[in-house]
């Protein structure tokens, strides 16, 4: 048991990482709420800020507009047992994998983790399509105006970028 917990560790201790949250089916803003109660439930790692719900319209995707958000994370396991800790999670709330980016009741990426560049079969970091995504970009940057993302660059000139997608800041009513 010991051994196996060792494994899911990070051997450099704490990281801040940020998780990408969407939804387009069912009731996406209670999704979303519970969907971040369980990332604070995660092992060794605290939910250290939430950006505000947006509503977006779908990229690359049909159907229903999506509400998206984004979470930074402070976590001591490591990327693979975090990204399998996201997958549970999507699970638990009916997430059915089909069609690429089909409708989904709740997707949670792994957007970033430290400054970290990973690319294994399981796991691309940077997400690799965040930087022209404003859906993440723009709850991102309410978090971290002054990010920096690998490989990319300042999180406000790729906000820029992508200024023509519609996405909205949502106005907590509930
Ligand atoms: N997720 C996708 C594809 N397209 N569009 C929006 N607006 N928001 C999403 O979360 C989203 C998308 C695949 O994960
Ligand atoms: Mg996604
Ligand atoms: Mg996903």
């Amino acid at each position: 048991m010991a051994q196996g917990k060792d494994v899911n560790r990070d051997p450099q201790g704490a990281t801040l990482a940020y998780i990408g949250l969407g939804a387009n089916l069912g009731d996406a803003r209670d999704t979303l709420a519970r969907a971040c109660a369980e990332l604070a439930e995660l092992p060794d790692t605290k939910v250290t800020s939430r950006s505000a719900l947006y509503r977006s319209a779908p990229i690359d995707a049909s159907g229903p507009e999506y509400v998206n958000a984004v979470v930074a994370l402070e976590t001591a396991l490591a990327p693979e047992a975090l990204h399998e800790g996201l997958r549970a999670i999507e699970n638990r709330f009916g997430r059915a994998r089909g069609e690429r980016n089909a409708p989904r009741t709740l997707d949670l990426d792994l957007l970033l983790y430290g400054n970290r560049k990973i690319d294994t079969a399981e796991l691309t970091v940077p997400h690799p399509r965040m930087h022209r995504r404003a859906f993440v970009l723009v709850p991102l940057a309410e978090l971290a105006p002054q990010l920096v993302v690998p490989g990319h660059g300042p999180i406000v000139e790729l906000t820029r970028r992508c200024a023509d997608q519609d996405v909205e800041a949502l106005v907590e009513s509930r």
